[in-house]
């Protein structure tokens, strides 16, 4: 039984290397002050799909921690919220752009300059896309 299992895995992680029908545009990661142990990145997520995707983990190798947050005022305090799992619904988009929905870099492992491409994984329920954002100080 076990056995039957683990070769029921095997195939859906060789047929399935992408997250079905997400694509990821217009992404940047805003280049953060010398010494900052924390970076935010931000794209617009598309799903050409005709199912959900739910996004349900964020990981990049040159970070030891990466989150999805969204940015709020709570009784005039700026506040960010930790989403778990992030839903994008079949031809629709969602945009992480600054002073709201973005992805959370934090402790990075090396020295993050202006120009270089930061790798970034999302996990949708076991499938995986990856994407390289380039450091921008600004908006593209
Ligand atoms: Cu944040």
């Amino acid at each position: 039984m076990i056995k039957i299992i683990g070769a029921a895995l095997l195939l859906v992680t060789a047929n399935s290397p992408a997250c079905t029908g997400l694509t990821i545009d217009q992404g940047w990661v805003r280049e953060p002050p010398p010494g900052a142990t924390v970076a935010a990145a931000f794209m617009t997520l598309r799903n050409n799909g005709a199912a959900p995707i739910t996004i349900t983990a964020v990981s990049s190798r040159r970070f030891a921690h990466a989150m999805l947050h969204q940015s709020m005022t709570v009784d005039g305090t700026a506040r960010m919220v930790a989403h778990e799992t992030l839903v994008v619904a079949p031809h629709n988009s969602i945009q992480l752009a600054p002073g709201g929905l973005h992805l959370m870099l934090m402790q990075p492992n090396m020295s993050l300059r202006k120009g270089q491409q930061v790798e970034i994984e999302f996990d949708c329920g076991g499938h995986r896309s990856t994407v390289d954002l380039p450091i921008r100080r600004d908006l593209p």
